[in-house]
């Protein structure tokens, strides 16, 4: 009998979190994953998807083998091959299609099923050897990452412990008890303190329930909001001027210039918060002795998303936040460059620079892209059948019998169903790595806990071998992913200087050294605060419309997180399922009157698709705002449609992230 032993582990999904697991193990089964309450950042909870993630690992769905396609493309139907007949047919099929069509027919597809620095990256240095289309991977929130970095460059984002220290807390289009329940608990632990904590939102999600106050801002509006804020403070006398003169660019001439006409009157007409309300939360701002923004994605999933943030990143140097411990805006921890990912994405690979698709428009890549057409299509670590927006588009690409689609996955996806070779992957307890948060400031290097289940392979373990099979020879492939996991740490980085070396061997979770004073170093072209940002087009913030700013339809649409997955992961698990329940479209009563809606289903539609929800009729969503949490798989629900087949390939203002919130929609009673 194998005895029963316990090792460390990452949880490795794409969450702020990136808490420490402790994972019982009986020979080659997981028996149960724990929280690691040692870890110095989730200390041993874990949110109810992870804690049970054995039944993950040992799903009934999960794919044990290679298969090739017997049915229609989409019907899931596939007789099992062996891992050699998989890899020469794909490097087969691949290299026909490159000397016919050009490399460049071939598109990588793949996201961030883990985090992992090794895993998640493992494809791309095969796919830019052998000249294929690059991704531009920008389906999260790389417009918040572009708002942040015209005003505060490189500069590194506050510990997320300094909220403790806050007397105000501003949790701003974060529904952080479904997405950073351990940022959560400590905004609950900021209150038990006696600081005040404000939701920002457009509908009342379970994290209101945690506010003194909530907001709820018309969709897309925060930049709005911001400017209302700012030109009160500047009207009223209550910015921090010497903070100003000492640290920021460009203050002035946004006082002059742009604030003016941003009147608490003019912030309610974009908003539809009353003016008085701005008021309040603008002296409330300035009076705190230590304010703490916490920045979501949500808001940066517009048309005018970039900007949006890039106002709100204003605020805190008006008021001299970043001076005061306890004070500041964290919006990501992931630009910390603790780590050189580019060892193992390795561009400089590529024969000669190859064009870039955008992966929001994956539609559009697989049915209109032209010169060359897109032939064969390779998706690991995502499932663009439900996540990716203008399902329709999509599923009439990945539908077409011309293309070559592999799938390298754990579980039958929505995506699955498509392929013409499905390749079983391993889950994060099965292969090496090492992680990085995007949410707070703890590594980890992580060793497998149990063999590959079934003939699961690892991304690096597959793409070194299809980088074999298809004669691509460079030493980079004759690595392990340990060596990479070395390599990745033999590279020194100022923020891991004096870390505990063992601990980290030992895959315990290691924090990082922030240096002193960080959040007040502004690694900006200027060193100062660039509220005044002469390199982009528009150099002072100021208000954009929406993509959907005075669309036709009636109902702005936001498609928010739930609490039971994440994105289209854990789907595999019924019990979750039958947890979270139907999928519910949230329409406020008087909306619901007014289309004639009872129930007990609703079709959401527009120009781009439509999809059946159950209806939920509630208050905690205003007039005018619908709302569906959750990305479900689509064999998951009525009319094999999801919340994805009503949003759009249209890109944020800056750096060609999604607008997944940015949609109308109209609402009738399913027949
Ligand atoms: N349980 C769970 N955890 C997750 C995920 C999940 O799907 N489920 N997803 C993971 C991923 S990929 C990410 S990127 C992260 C974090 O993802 P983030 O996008 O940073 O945060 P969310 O908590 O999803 O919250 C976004 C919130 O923004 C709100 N919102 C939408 N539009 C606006 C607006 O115009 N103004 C304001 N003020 N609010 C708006 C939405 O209602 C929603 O509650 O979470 C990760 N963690
Ligand atoms: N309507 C709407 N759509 C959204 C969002 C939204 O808020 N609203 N959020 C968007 C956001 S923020 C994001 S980040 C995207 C995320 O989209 P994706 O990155 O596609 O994320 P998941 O849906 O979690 O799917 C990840 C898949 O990868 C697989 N996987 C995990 N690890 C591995 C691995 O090591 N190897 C391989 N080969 N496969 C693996 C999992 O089994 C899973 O099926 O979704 C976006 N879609
Ligand atoms: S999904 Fe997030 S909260 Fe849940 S265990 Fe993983 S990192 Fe922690
Ligand atoms: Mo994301």
């Amino acid at each position: 009998m194998p005895r029963m032993t316990t090792v460390r582990a990452t949880c490795p999904f794409d969450c702020p979190d990136a808490c420490g697991l402790l994972v019982d193990v009986e020979g080659d089964r997981v028996l149960k994953v724990r929280g690691d309450p040692d870890h110095p950042y989730s200390q041993g909870s874990l949110c109810p998807k992870v804690n049970g993630y054995e039944r993950s690992v040992h799903a009934p769905g999960r794919l044990l083998g290679p298969m090739i396609r017997t049915g229609l493309k989409g019907e899931g139907k596939f007789r099992p091959v062996s891992w050699e007949e998989a890899l020469s047919t794909v490097a087969g099929r691949l290299r026909e299609i490159a000397a016919t069509h050009g490399p460049e027919s071939i598109l990588p597809y793949s996201y961030a099923g883990t985090m992992g620095l090794v895993q998640r990256n493992a494809s791309h240095a095969f796919f830019h050897a052998i000249g294929a289309s690059r991704l531009d991977r920008t389906i999260c929130s790389p417009a918040k990452g572009a708002g942040w970095k015209a005003v505060m460059g490189d500069t590194l984002a506050p510990h997320p412990d300094e909220v403790l220290e806050g007397d105000l807390v501003l949790v701003w289009g974060l529904n952080a008890v479904a997405t950073s329940i351990h940022f959560a608990q400590r905004v609950k632990e900021a209150r038990r303190r006696g600081a005040e904590a404000w939701v920002i939102e457009t509908y009342r999600t379970p994290t209101a329930d945690l506010a003194d106050r909530v907001l709820l801002t018309r969709p897309g509006s925060d930049g709005a909001l911001a400017l209302g804020i700012a030109h009160v403070l500047f009207r009223d006398g209550l910015v921090e001027l010497p903070f100003l003169r000492d640290h920021v660019e460009g203050w002035e001439r946004w006082r002059d210039e742009v604030l003016p006409e941003c009147t608490p009157a003019w912030t309610a007409g974009k908003t539809g918060i009353d003016a008085a309300a701005v008021e309040e939360l603008a002296r409330r701002y300035a009076a705190a002795r230590a304010p703490f923004i916490r920045l979501g994605s949500g808001l940066s999933r517009y048309g005018n998303g970039a900007m949006n943030v890039r106002c709100i990143t204003c605020l805190p140097a008006l008021v001299g936040a970043w001076a005061k411990p306890g004070g500041g805006l964290l919006g990501s921890t992931g630009g910390s460059g603790a780590f050189d990912a580019t060892l193992v994405t390795r561009e400089d690979l590529q024969p000669r620079p190859t064009r870039i698709v955008n992966m929001n428009q994956l539609g559009h890549a697989l049915t209109e892209l032209d010169a060359p057409r897109v032939m064969a299509l390779f998706v690991h670590t995502s499932n663009p059948a439900a996540v990716t927006p203008d399902q329709e588009k999509v599923l009439a690409g990945l539908g077409r019998e011309d293309l070559f689609t592999v799938v390298h996955e754990r579980y039958l996806t929505d995506t699955a169903r498509y392929a013409d070779v499905l390749l079983p992957a391993t889950t994060a307890l099965e292969h090496d790595d090492l992680y990085a948060s995007y949410g707070q400031y703890v590594i980890q290097r992580v060793a497998p806990a149990i063999p590959p289940v079934g003939e699961s392979r690892s991304n690096w373990d597959l793409f070194r071998r299809l980088a074999g099979a298809m004669g691509v020879d460079h030493p980079f492939f004759r690595q392990t992913s340990r060596d990479l996991v070395d390599a990745l740490l033999a590279k020194p980085s100022p923020l891991r200087a004096g870390i505990d070396g063992a601990a980290l061997a030992e895959g315990r979770g290691v924090e990082l050294t922030l240096p002193p004073g960080a959040k007040s170093t502004f690694r900006t072209p200027s060193g100062k605060i660039e509220i005044e940002n002469p390199r982009h087009r528009h150099p002072l913030p100021r208000w954009l419309p929406t993509h959907e700013e005075d669309g036709e339809l009636p109902f702005r649409l936001v498609t928010g997180a739930t609490v039971w997955a994440l994105n289209s992961s854990f789907r595999e698990r019924s019990e979750l399922r039958d947890r979270e329940g139907q999928i519910s479209l949230l329409v406020n009563p008087a909306d619901a009157a007014e289309r004639g809606l009872r129930g007990p289903r609703v079709v959401a539609w527009n120009g781009l698709g439509q999809a059946t929800f159950a209806l939920q009729v509630t208050d905690r969503t205003p007039p005018g705002v619908v709302v569906a949490e959750g990305v479900p798989w689509l064999s998951h629900v009525r009319g094999g449609r999801t919340v994805n087949a009503l949003t759009s390939q249209r890109l944020t203002d800056d750096a060609g992230g999604s607008t997944f919130y940015d949609n109308r929609v109209d609402l009738r009673p399913e027949a």
